[in-house]
């Protein structure tokens, strides 16, 4: 498939990256790219080679925000109608298949959201976060009042939200918005490296493991803990269990088949 405003490669044996492509405009987010982007996952998700995403921008911007040229003279109807941006941030919330976000230079706005929306954030140490929603007289709105105060807590989301103030790579990996921060030109290396350890691991656990970190902000703790003591339980059905535990005792390296 052939994209306008994104780039989609693979770069090892079931690691899909896909590059947010609008540099005129430092990726802003479009009805086009999102479109776009939820086709990338749906096709993604369909493949049973690809088992885990890394999701990037360029090195100045991972995405400046929701594209605000797009939004300005847009009605109350005609974002209510659309559900402006609902359906992609739905797709990206729901992919079964981990996906790691590559973050270099500015993750604004949207771009901050839908960094926040990728299940953890590798980030170059250019990397600056923010929600500057609040300098258009608008709010976040796609996560951003919710997954921020959950990653980094109430007194620096709040700072961030009514301040509009940036937040550096150093800053977020302390707070915890990022698990990792790497020099600019390690970034996408030490990206797709994590996922291709990713897409080595049972694709059954995996998809597991994804769903109950998940729950984990859905839950109560018991809830939680019981079901994640099923889905252990369950995941002796399968022979990628069977044959991750007899690599380990016989000291060679596991073939997960994903059964
Ligand atoms: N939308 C549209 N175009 C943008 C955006 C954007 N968010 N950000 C940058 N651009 C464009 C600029 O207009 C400029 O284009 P042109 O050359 O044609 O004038 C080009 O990208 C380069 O940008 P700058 O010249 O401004 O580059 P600088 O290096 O001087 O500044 C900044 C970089 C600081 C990132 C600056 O561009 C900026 O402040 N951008 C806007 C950041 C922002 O406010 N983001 C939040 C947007 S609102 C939002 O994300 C809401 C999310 C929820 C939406 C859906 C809800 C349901």
């Amino acid at each position: 498939m052939s994209y306008e405003t994104l780039i989609v490669e693979t770069p090892s044996a079931g690691v899909a990256l896909i590059r947010l492509n609008r540099p005129e405009a430092l990726n802003a987010l479009n009805s086009q790219l999102l479109g776009e982007l939820s086709k990338a996952l749906d096709a993604a998700e369909a493949d049973e080679t690809v088992r885990c995403l890394v999701l990037t921008g360029s090195d100045r911007a991972f995405a400046a925000g929701a594209d605000i040229k797009e939004m300005s003279d847009k009605s109350y109807a005609q974002m209510f109608s659309a559900d402006f941006f609902g359906a992609a941030a739905r797709r990206i919330e729901q992919c079964r298949k981990p996906i790691i976000a590559a973050v270099a230079g500015y993750a604004l706005g949207g771009g901050c959201e839908l960094a926040m929306l990728c299940d953890f954030i590798i980030a170059a140490e250019t990397a600056k976060f923010g929600q500057p929603e609040i300098n258009l007289g608008v709010m976040p709105g796609i996560g951003g009042t919710q997954r921020l105060p959950r990653a980094v807590g109430k007194a620096k989301a709040m700072d961030m939200v009514l301040t509009a103030r940036m937040m550096d790579a150093a800053e977020a990996e302390r707070a915890g918005l990022v698990s990792r921060v790497v020099p600019a030109d390690k970034m996408l290396e030490e990206a797709l490296a994590a996922a291709a350890k990713i897409a080595s691991q049972s694709p059954l656990a995996v998809a597991m493991n994804k769903e109950l970190v998940n729950a984990a902000f859905e839950t109560t703790l018991s809830t939680g803990v019981t079901m994640e003591r099923r889905l252990f339980h369950s995941l002796f059905a399968f022979e990628d269990q069977k044959e991750g535990m007899a690599a380990f005792v016989e000291k060679r390296k596991p073939e997960f088949k994903g059964r």
